[in-house]
């Protein structure tokens, strides 16, 4: 596996034969007319690079290239020039096309990316004027799994989303925990509550990751227990930002300066670990839960230490006093993560703390093709705790997402 992280962006890189709706793919994966497409084969003759962001998979480069069999003179050095799009790929998408099949260049391409330890997604594109029956013989002929889609009508694209990030390099870098808010200098307040759910003698793992990147971005980071914060606050009057402990984030909020940004550690981890545009657009899903809906509560492992506490009373609790009723809901614990969603109206996951980020990508992703909102943990506690706005405001996304309704 190819694990040296490129950047901070994912390079996914599309090949496959002229025509066969590499640039229309890039379009209906990003939901915008961002390639040329035209029946004429060899209409992308160069490589093109997009920065873009891909729900949930989060920022990434696709990058287009030309058909890897194109002819002649020129076409042979247009097809070298793909081949050195692999030297900047995290990952490739072969996009197949029914009326051509599985020939030399796939096998060909396939043979150099194994060479170069890269990942490979097989996509069989304009299924939609058929071609499935081909699938079976496509898939042995190439040797793996192959992705029925249409880029045209958009089957199966969700689908495709959920297996790019299965098979992404696992390390592949995760946003900043909290540096990118912070430069030079700034100074970050901690508030740590060291009470009786506190592990004895040090602090917990996203406390000591904050601190780190704090560190590694040349800030400041000054802790301080719940009832210190005043004090803090009167030596070092305009802090860059407060980063406190959920269950205390209403008394941090009253005693933080307006125009001080104000989060949560639990916030900070649902950006790092999952995808926080996506999961406050899951909060949103909440709002329209009635009574008797199915409610999935999931947790990555099973031994949270205050799993029955947040997962199985606090949050159950006040979900029901929100809808005024009885909700159906039901708990998984562990690896397993349902793939049959759809009877549900709402899933709430843990922090995931166990799980890397990928896996939580990835159930994201199931939720999202399923359509069913996924809140986690940390953002449904910041709406409980009436905090979710204030916490949101050093992402500008996340908030824009939370206040268009
Ligand atoms: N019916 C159908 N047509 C498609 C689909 N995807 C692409 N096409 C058509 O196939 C043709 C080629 O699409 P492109 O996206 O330009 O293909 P490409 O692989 O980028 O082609 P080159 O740049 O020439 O290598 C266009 O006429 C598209 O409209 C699909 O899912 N269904
Ligand atoms: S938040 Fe962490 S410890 Fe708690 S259930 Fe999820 S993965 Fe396990
Ligand atoms: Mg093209």
């Amino acid at each position: 596996m190819q694990d040296t992280p490129r950047g901070s962006r994912l390079h996914i890189a599309l090949f496959g034969r002229r025509n066969a709706g590499k640039s229309s793919l890039i379009n209906a994966l990003t939901g915008q007319e961002l390639a040329v497409v035209s029946g004429i084969p060899g209409t992308t003759t160069d490589p093109v690079f997009k920065a873009m962001e891909i729900l949930p998979l989060g920022p990434v480069v696709l990058i287009d290239t030309a058909g890897i069999d194109d002819e002649g003179e020129l076409g042979r050095l247009r097809v070298k020039k793909s081949m050195e799009v692999l030297r900047k790929t995290d990952l490739a998408v072969l996009v197949l096309d029914p009326a051509e099949g599985v020939g030399v260049h796939e096998l060909e391409l396939k043979r150099r990316l194994i060479e170069q330890g890269l990942p490979m997604v097989a996509v069989l594109n304009k299924i939609d004027r058929g071609g499935l029956e081909r699938l079976p013989h496509l898939e042995e002929a190439l040797g793996q799994k192959i992705i029925p889609v249409s880029a045209k009508t958009r089957l199966g694209i969700e689908e495709l989303k959920g297996e790019l990030i299965k098979a992404a390099p696992s390390s592949f870098e995760a946003p900043h925990l909290v540096g990118d808010l912070l430069g030079p200098g700034d100074t970050a307040i901690l508030v740590v509550p060291i009470d009786s759910a506190a592990p004895k003698g040090r602090l917990i793992l996203p406390q000591v990751q904050v601190l780190r990147d704090i560190l590694d971005n040349d800030a400041m980071g000054l802790v301080v227990k719940e009832g210190g914060l005043k004090e803090a606050l009167t030596r070092i009057p305009r802090p860059k930002m407060v980063i406190t402990d959920s269950q205390v984030f209403a008394k941090a909020a009253a005693e933080t300066p307006r125009g001080v940004w104000l989060t949560s550690f639990s916030i900070l981890m649902a950006r790092y670990k999952g995808d926080l545009v996506e999961l406050v657009r899951g909060a949103k899903g909440i709002k329209g839960l009635k009574p008797g809906d199915r409610v999935l509560i999931a947790e990555a492992c099973t031994h949270h230490p205050q799993a029955d506490d947040i997962g199985r009373v606090q949050i159950p609790g006040w979900l029901q006093r929100y809808v005024g009723g009885a909700l159906d809901i039901t708990w998984v614990s562990g690896g397993s993560f349902p793939e049959d969603l759809a009877s549900y109206k709402l899933i709430v996951h843990c922090g995931g703390c166990m799980i890397n980020r990928r896996e939580m990508l990835y159930r994201l992703q199931v939720a999202r093709a399923a359509g069913v909102p996924m809140v986690n943990y940390g953002v449904l506690l910041a709406l409980a705790h009436g905090t979710l706005d204030r916490a949101l405001e050093p992402f500008p996304a996340a908030k824009k997402e939370w206040e268009e309704g």
